[in-house]
């Protein structure tokens, strides 16, 4: 397992580069990037099998970010990685841009699957699982969905299909943040108790703090011993973590940041005082 402080500072990087992208075009999806800097870390720089000289080997690991708004953190990882340029950030969601705000297949080096539409990436990702278990290939498929779209139906008929194929190549996350576009998630449509529906569908499931590496390694690691079942790794997270103009507000979904802000932001973190 790879160090927590050289993963807490990976974080901290894609935090970093994520606020400078969105701030640096003046609008985008903040708070559902930020929550995601810890778990993109430890899946980049410790957990997944995956190399930026040869991107599309087939026995590499998949990654499907399901709530395809997050782009702009799985870039910052990406170009972090090696299979972006870390200028490339700066072209983010720009006329012509190879780094579109929701994540395009087509279009970016390392993004496994194009994804926007709340509640289809999770379908994709677990035919990824299925055909990698049907060509034999020892990878996982690791995808992240978010509690608001944990609403779509879609999801709940993807979950019962993994949990009756009982596809143990399958590691996903919830991002729990409690907030989704327009208000609370509970007070929009409860997702509670959401570990017994989980556990319901067949699926394996733990709770950690979505902004602890070490937990989220830990997490894993328990993950892929499970077998014969799905495994949901629900995070607790805090949507905008990290952004001094951002944390915590049901704003931060999709925010216009200003020059200052984003640099009083960076220069925090670079502080350690955030
Ligand atoms: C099918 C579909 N419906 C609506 C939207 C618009 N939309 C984008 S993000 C979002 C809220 C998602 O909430 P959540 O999953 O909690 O995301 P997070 O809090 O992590 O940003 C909505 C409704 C969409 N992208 N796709
Ligand atoms: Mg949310």
């Amino acid at each position: 397992m790879e160090k927590v402080s050289v993963l807490e500072e990976k974080a901290r990087e894609i935090r970093k580069l994520t606020i400078r992208a969105i701030g640096k075009l003046g609008v985008g999806h903040i708070g559902g990037a930020l929550t995601l800097c810890e778990v993109l870390s430890v899946l980049y720089f410790d957990v997944m099998n995956i190399d930026a000289k040869d991107s599309k080997k087939p026995d590499r690991d998949r990654f499907v970010l399901s709530k395809g708004h997050g782009g702009p953190a799985l870039y910052a990882a990406l170009a972090l990685k090696g299979f972006l340029k870390i200028e490339d950030l700066d072209t983010l969601n720009q006329p012509g841009t190879h780094l579109p705000s929701h994540c395009d297949m087509r279009l970016t080096n390392g993004i496994d699957m194009s994804t926007g539409s709340l509640g289809q990436g999770f379908s994709a990702a677990i035919g990824m699982a299925l055909a990698a278990r049907m060509d034999k290939l020892p990878i996982y498929i690791y995808t992240i969905i978010g509690d608001g779209e944990s609403q779509e139906g879609q999801i709940w008929e993807a979950a019962m299909a993994a949990g009756s194929r009982k596809l143990d190549n399958l590691i996903a996350f919830t991002d729990y943040n409690k907030m989704q576009i327009d208000g609370y998630t509970e007070e929009i449509n409860g997702l509670e108790p959401l570990d017994k529906k989980w556990e319901a569908f067949g699926w394996h499931v733990q709770t950690v703090d979505g902004h602890a590496v070490k937990d989220i390694q830990k997490a894993i690691d328990t993950a892929k011993k499970v077998k014969g079942k799905p495994s949901m790794i629900i995070m607790d997270t805090i949507k905008g973590k990290g952004g001094c103009f951002c944390e915590n507000l049901l704003t931060s979904h999709n925010m216009p940041v200003d020059e200052e802000s984003w640099k009083k932001a960076v220069e925090l973190l670079e502080k350690g005082e955030m």
